[in-house]
């Protein structure tokens, strides 16, 4: 790494005239409140004082041949700006302020007791950051791990822009301009040549003060980078801290949360664009409109019950609309929510059937490589193997089983008893059975047992014969992993037992997390009893209470009356640096 020939200021030297040390003390040591340490000893004799705070050694050295200092002169930043003005004014010392501010900091001059001039800068962290965060800054790199043109490092919080000020020598950084710099570590040490953005608060994506280092793409850099900002005072960022921070600050709606966390796991491009669709505020703006449409008839009929001789009750008939409307809209939002799980988690589907019936060669056949040994000796597969391959942009878990049958060594037995977890759990069910043998028993079996389930039969080596195709209920396929129709067969019925005809609109809100699910279905649960009630010719007193759980369950979705388990829950979903 480079270093630079002449790096860091070690001390600063003001003179002072014989004698001055007691005047000397009350000034820098009261009233700019820097920390005095003694001399060494061998240096004490000449007389003078030192003082140390933060990074500030300060040396006041007697001179016999004193001139005061009036334009040479050392500014020091300070953080209680405001209370140090205050002391020096209490002490009667005039303070010559600058109009002007200085890299948009308040600024002035004094005297010292021995008329050198002394510049203060008020380093006060602003207030609008300062309000926004009362929590540590934090620090990480964004960018993923590994070789890459650049990477990017992030710091969020009150101290960003000291930080940056430490680390890049206290170049001044325009908001929002990428501005090149000779990054330095907390000792000086030359890190890189870099881009330094700045983002003051609350204008930048945490509602903080940020400030992002682009650095050349060397994890080894980005490491140091991240070690010397915590030298400075950061804190190693928490998975998901600056999106949380952002989302507290009110910058993401809790649709947007969950659609970047999405986004950054989404395997398939349309599971991207779903979760796109809900970064947008899709879902939010639907709920908002579903609520609007409550209002007038909540009103209404709060106010008919508070005053019945002057309020007129609602009609029964549009109320009796607007239930069955929203009761559509949620039911469907409640659909749309399902297809978004189904592109987010995929779906599971468990390869089951008797041994040598061709279970690893359609697993090889789906996903178009070798992945399974396929043998023609039976109990070939042992453990369960499990692959993931697309269709219409859903991610399909297949898991290939051990043939299931009675006599097996100890060994196959292992396997066979996984093959019955996988039957167990998965939600779609792919039976293969040998077409051209006499069906066995456990071809019999597992007929009989997945009956009821979600399955697709497959008689396979249709090639050979075809002496055990029967009718048999739900989708049912004859042919052989060899013949390119037959996997295109299977893909379309894979589709047809997974999510149906109905195919994956991405572009519509979905919900994302399970507490959504669960208010929905509060929600379209009290819409049914308003529906009941309305139907029944009951006390309008009754649906407005169904109606106002309805518009309760609605809150619920919105980020407000998110619950803390929740948001902790949804976070840690993320990784390091988003
Ligand atoms: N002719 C023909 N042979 C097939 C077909 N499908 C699979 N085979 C052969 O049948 C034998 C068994 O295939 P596998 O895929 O290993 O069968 P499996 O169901 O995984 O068997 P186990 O792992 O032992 O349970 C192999 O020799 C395959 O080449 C087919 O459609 N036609
Ligand atoms: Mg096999």
């Amino acid at each position: 790494m480079k270093r630079y020939a002449t790096a860091r200021v070690d001390h600063l030297q003001i003179a002072i005239p014989a004698g001055g040390e007691d005047a000397a003390r009350a000034f820098y040591g009261t009233l700019l409140a820097l920390r005095e340490v003694p001399k060494p000893a061998e240096l004490a004799a000449r007389g003078g004082l030192w003082f140390r705070s933060g990074s500030i050694a300060l040396h006041l050295g007697i001179d016999s041949d004193f001139h005061p200092a009036g334009k040479a002169h050392v500014a020091f930043a300070c953080t209680e700006y405001a209370s140090v003005l205050a002391r020096l004014a209490a002490a009667g010392i005039a303070v010559a302020n600058d109009a002007l501010p200085f890299e948009g900091r308040a600024h002035c001059y004094v005297a010292d007791p021995f008329g050198n001039r002394i510049e203060l800068i008020d380093d006060a962290p602003s207030a609008a950051s300062e309000e926004a965060n009362a929590e540590p800054t934090i620090v990480a790199v964004a960018t993923p791990p590994g070789q890459g043109a650049i990477s990017v490092v992030r710091v969020s919080g009150s101290r960003a822009r000291s930080i940056a000020a430490r680390l890049t020598g206290a170049v001044a950084l325009a908001p929002r301009h990428a501005t090149r710099v000779a990054l330095v570590d907390e000792a000086g040490h030359a890190l890189d040549d870099a881009l330094a953005l700045s983002f003051p608060a609350p204008h930048s994506a945490t509602g903080e003060d940020v400030v992002e280092f682009h650095l050349h793409g060397a994890p080894v850099l980005a490491r140091e980078v991240v070690r010397a900002a915590i030298a400075c005072g950061a804190r190693q960022a928490a998975p998901g801290e600056f999106t949380r921070r952002a989302f507290l600050a009110g910058k993401l709606d809790l649709d947007g949360v969950g659609a970047i966390a999405d986004l950054i796991a989404a395997e398939s491009a349309s599971a991207a664009r779903a979760a796109l669709a809900n970064l947008g505020g899709a879902l939010r703006a639907r709920i908002a409109e579903m609520r609007s449409r409550l209002r007038e008839p909540l009103e209404r009929l709060a106010a008919s019950i508070d005053f019945p001789d002057e309020v007129e009750e609602p009609a029964r008939a549009p109320l009796a609309d607007t239930v069955g409307e929203l009761e559509g809209e949620l039911a469907r939002l409640q659909r749309d929510g399902e297809v978004g799980r189904l592109l987010r988690e995929g779906v599971s589907l468990a390869i089951v059937g008797p041994p040598n019936a061709g279970k690893s060669s359609l697993l090889n056949t789906l996903l178009g490589e070798e992945r399974a040994i396929v043998s023609d000796i039976p109990g070939t597969t042992r453990d369960s193997i499990e692959e993931r391959f697309f269709i219409d942009g859903v991610a399909v878990r297949a898991i290939d089983t051990a043939g299931i049958r009675a006599h097996a060594d100890k060994l196959e037995a292992m396997g066979i008893e996984r093959s019955q977890r996988a039957f167990e759990s998965a939600r779609i069910l792919l039976l293969v059975l040998d077409a051209s043998l006499p069906l066995s028993t456990q071809g019999e079996e597992l007929l009989a047992r997945s009956e009821g389930r979600t399955r697709i039969v497959f008689f396979n080596k249709a090639d050979l014969g075809t002496s055990a195709v029967r009718p048999v209920s739900g989708l049912s396929i004859c042919g052989s992993v060899r013949w390119p129709q037959t996997l295109r067969e299977l893909r379309a019925a894979i589709a047809q037992a997974g999510w149906g005809t109905e195919h994956p609109d991405l572009e519509r809100a979905h919900l994302a997390f399970g507490e959504q699910f669960d208010a929905v279905a509060r929600a379209l649960e009290a819409l049914r009893s308003a529906r009941a009630a309305l139907a029944a010719d009951e006390a309008l007193d009754l649906v407005g209470n169904d109606l106002r759980l309805v518009d309760a369950a609605l809150a619920h979705l919105s980020p407000e009356a998110a619950s803390e388990e929740m948001l902790a829950g949804i976070f840690a979903r993320f990784c390091i640096g988003k």
